[in-house]
Parts: structure tokens; sequence; C-alpha cells
């Protein structure tokens, strides 16, 4: 595999262009930095790739490193997705050096409110764009992430397979009391996110119902955190899942995700559906040979398996993106939202 060049730091017009820029410019004008990202989406979920010109965040395991991200760096999260540059549903991976020298990229998923530990839409997206620069080709490409090393498939017709962390059924059938809606029962799994998983819940999963769905799962949400229902060691359950039954033939199930930041999943999610698969396996309704088809609320369909090593469930799941644009994001300290559009 041809190697990575990582330049996440350095701006990325050429020499020539950038010495004639900086003779054209003075002061504060200097300060104006030069981002350059990958658009691509994955069933309709947006990725933003910043694929050079992102912050330095020193060396060290990408959780450091997302830490880091987190307490300095924060505006740039918030400059790169939010509005007016992006909009609340466009998910960034900020493309790192990896500490393993057998992963190809490092990679920290970040939203309109926050981090994400994996993504599996934006990994797929990630794959898709890397090979789009050409600097990957078909095989097995690993991946560090702040919850640990995936890796991924490009296959020769584009498509991609994640290959997710160990993912599992923390608890089955919670109940949670929630105003105006009454009591939800739900699983609660990891799959890279923390997920609340709904099949009961009375409504048809539907575009046209987006806002009575996603008025639902935000009260759900706030409905956990207030009964201090949460993952491991506290984590907030900050994506919540409903299930329905798909049309399309073939197809095991529809989804509706709502994602931290109050937007909802376009794409099936890769972490929620790895989630279920957990779920599916432990109550005995998926074994390591079958093949499930999860569609997303907007109709785009993933395929999900999963493996079982040492006791442990680890969900693959495989999908299609697109790349759609390659631009240079101007962060011009003189625009008084350089930062994004922040609550
Ligand atoms: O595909 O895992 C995913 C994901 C998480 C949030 C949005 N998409």
């Amino acid at each position: 595999m041809a190697s990575l060049h990582f330049s996440p730091v350095s701006p990325t017009l050429s020499d020539v262009e950038s010495s004639d820029r900086e003779r054209r410019m003075s002061g504060r004008e200097r300060e104006v930095r030069s981002v350059r990202v990958v658009d691509s989406h994955t069933g309709g979920e947006p990725t933003r790739l910043v694929v050079a010109g992102g912050p330095d965040l020193g060396r060290g395991a990408l959780s450091e490193r997302l830490a880091r991200f987190r307490t300095a760096h924060d505006e740039f999260r918030s400059a790169v997705v939010n509005e007016p540059r992006g909009s609340d549903v466009v998910v960034g991976g900020l493309l790192c050096e990896p500490c393993d020298s057998t992963c190809a990229a490092g990679v920290i998923f970040f939203n309109n409110v926050g981090y994400l530990g994996m993504c599996g839409h934006g990994t797929i997206g990630l794959i898709a764009s890397l090979a789009h620069r050409r600097e990957i080709a078909p095989g097995e490409h690993r991946i560090e992430t702040p919850v640990g090393i995936v890796s991924a498939i490009l296959h020769e017709n584009g498509k991609v397979t994640v290959n997710n962390v160990a993912s599992y059924r923390k608890a089955a059938g919670v109940a949670v009391e929630v105003p105006r809606f009454g009591t939800v029962r739900g699983d609660v799994a990891w799959g890279g996110n923390w997920f609340f998983l709904v099949e009961e819940h009375g409504f048809e999963l539907t575009l046209k119902n987006v806002e009575a769905l996603t008025e639902f799962t935000w009260a759900v949400r706030c409905a956990l955190n207030a009964a201090g229902i949460t993952g491991d060691e506290g984590h907030e359950i900050d994506h919540i899942e409903l299930f329905g039954p798909s049309k399309l033939p073939g197809v095991n199930s529809k989804n509706f995700v709502l994602c931290p930041g109050k937007a909802y999943d376009r794409s099936p999610c890769g972490t929620g559906t790895s989630a279920k698969l957990a779920c599916l396996h432990e109550s005995g309704k998926l074994r390591e040979s079958d093949v499930w088809r999860q569609e997303s609320i907007v109709g785009s369909v993933f395929e999900g398996r999963v493996a079982v090593r040492d006791g442990r469930i680890y969900p693959s799941i495989t999908g299609s993106a697109f790349v759609n644009s390659e631009a240079e994001l101007i962060l011009d300290p003189r625009d008084p939202f350089c930062n994004g559009i922040r609550a």
C-alpha cells in the first residue's frame, strides 16, 4: 500500500501560491488559514474529511489527541462543520498520522456539538476519499480511532466494509419514563458510540415523520439522562435508535437514528447498526453466517455481519460512499462567523 502523506498542520497551497499570497497579505490577514477538505456522503450522510491545515495535536494515542482537540482547538471543529460552512448534519473527520505503523491512517470524528468515538459512515467516507485521492488501493487498511483500531476493506467495486470495534449489549429491555410519551423500553448497547435501541414506539419510520421522530427521540435521550441511565463508566447515551419494518425486498429492518447534536443520521448509522447486530447476536437472532440488511430513514442500506472472537462480538458493516467535493476552507479571522455559529 502506498504510504499516505500527512500534512495536517500545514497550509496546502503550493509554495509558489503561498509566497505570492504572503507577499500580498499583511498583519491580521497573515493569520488566514487554509484547510483542505474532501466531502463525501455515505448513504446520504455527509462526511467532511480534513486532509491538511488542521490543528497540531502532537503525538500519542488518538484518545489523547482527541482530548487535546476538545480542550485546545474546539473552535476548529466548529469552523469546519457548523454553519455557515457546514450544517448540523455534517460529520467531520480529522485525518491524523497513526501511532501504529501497521495503520494506514488515524482519524478523529466530530460533529456540530462535539466528538465521536467511532463513526461507521464516516469511515466508509474516509476510505472512499483516500481512494479518490489515490492514496490507497483496494484491499484492507487498518485505521486508528480514539476507541481502538478498526479495519476497512476497499472492494474492487468501490464498496467498503468496516470491521468495527467489539460491540456489546450492556442491558436489555431497560424502562425509562419519558415525559409526554410514557414508559419506553430499549436496549443499551455499544457499537463504537452509546445507543438506546427501541423497537416499540408506535411511530411509522418515514421521512415525513422526521419532526415527530426527532421530538420523541430527543425526549427519550433527555429522560435517560435525567434517570441516570448511562453507558459504561457513566458515559452518556447520546444516540437514540428506533427500528421498524422495511418495505425493501430482502431488507430486515429500517431505522431512525438521532445523533448527539439533534440531527438525524441519513445513513443507517455504522455504529448504530453495530450496536443492533450485537443485540441481535446476544439474543440468539443473528448467527455468524447471517447477513443483516439495515435500511436508513432515507432508504439507503448497509449490510451487517458479526464475527465472534474470544467471546467478543465484532460487527462489520458494508456500504458505499461518494466523493462530492474537494475544497479549500478559508478561515479568515476578520469573519465574525469564522469559527461557525455556536450555541
Ligand atoms: O455511521 O456510526 C455512524 C454514525 C455515527 C453518527 C453519525 N453516523
